[in-house]
């Protein structure tokens, strides 16, 4: 705990429509890749918590998935999880894309932000895209329709207006201790990570319904030696799909497919993990793995259904 008197701390929820860039700008605040990110919606599935700690506070940014009608059990769970962090949350983030509106969703969102008693600010993401009197009326939209502590155009890629962003959110933090040691960065296992980045490229390549349909989970994660005495982590990470056929394709002509994902996931691994990786990754068949809680629970770490 720190000692500082006048040290802040607080919970940020960064929540919103699917593929907004909520995950991107979680990353971006970080100054590393911790969630996922790829141009498809419903990228994201859990709460993803990132930890910032400077000499005068520490804020604990959680990412959400995004949120939508839900038609099936992982989607009701998912936005259960998104609407779930704006339970604690001393400032909410509610990102928009400004090159496109979700306005049914976006309804809904402000409607249950009426309800909770967080500081919420407006983040007009994406500002790289457009010409900069464009988001004029959408300032206007937006101020008619909910009382927003602030407006913050940003680009979560660029990295544009984040700094602007940062020093708005630390006004609101309420004073309180240093809940995670300086040097961590998130409360999530490895594991958790691992099996994110092999989801992640599975999702950029496949298509259709594949990217919705597979879970993964690291199933073993081992330090060992290698003949010259260097160290490496074996990992092996299962790939669930619903049907037969999906598991064919993913695994793709001759094993190409699931080859091209092991070997760009092993590079992400290697850099977060800062070490040498060897990676193997099974793919099988659990089905309507999304449809049934139990199922669920072990393929989707959602651990209170
Ligand atoms: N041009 C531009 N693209 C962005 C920006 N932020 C995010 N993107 C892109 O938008 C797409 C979605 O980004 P994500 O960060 O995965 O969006 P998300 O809101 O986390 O999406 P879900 O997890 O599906 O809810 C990706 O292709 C990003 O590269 C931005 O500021 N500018
Ligand atoms: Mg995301």
């Amino acid at each position: 705990m720190d000692e500082n008197q006048s040290f802040k701390s607080g919970y940020v929820s960064i929540i919103g429509a699917p593929n907004v860039g909520k995950s991107t700008l979680l990353n971006t605040i970080l100054g590393q890749k911790l969630a996922i990110v790829t141009p498809k919606p419903q990228t994201t599935r859990n709460q993803i918590r990132g930890i910032v700690t400077t000499d005068t506070h520490q804020i604990i940014f959680v990412d959400t998935p995004g949120l939508m009608d839900p038609k099936y059990r992982l989607q009701s769970e998912m936005v259960k999880t998104a609407y779930g962090a704006l339970s604690d949350a001393d400032v909410a983030l509610f990102v928009i894309d400004v090159t496109r509106p979700y306005p049914d969703i976006e309804d809904r969102i402000l409607r249950h932000l009426k309800r909770v008693k967080s500081t919420v600010i407006l983040v007009l993401n994406k500002v790289d895209l457009i010409a900069k009197p464009t988001l004029l009326p959408i300032f206007d939209d937006y101020s008619q329709r909910y009382e927003f502590a602030h407006m913050i155009p940003i680009s979560a890629l660029t990295a544009d207006g984040i700094s602007v962003l940062l020093e708005q959110i630390e006004t609101y933090l309420p004073l309180g201790p240093r809940y995670f040691p300086e040097d961590q960065l998130s409360d999530l296992p490895e594991r958790f990570f691992i099996a994110e980045t092999v989801r992640e490229k599975i999702m950029l390549l496949t298509q259709r319904e594949i990217p919705y349909a597979s879970a993964v989970v690291v199933e073993e994660f081992e330090k060992r030696q290698t003949k010259k005495s260097n160290e490496i982590i074996y990992i092996r990470a299962i790939v669930y799909a619903e049907r037969q056929t999906q598991k064919q394709i993913i695994i793709g002509k001759g094993g190409k497919l699931i080859k091209r994902v092991g070997e760009l996931a092993r590079i992400d691994i290697e850099k977060f993990l800062d070490t040498r990786v060897f990676l193997e990754i099974y793919v099988t068949v659990k089905t309507n793995w999304r449809k049934d809680p139990r199922k669920l629970k072990e393929l989707g770490g959602f651990t209170d259904i």
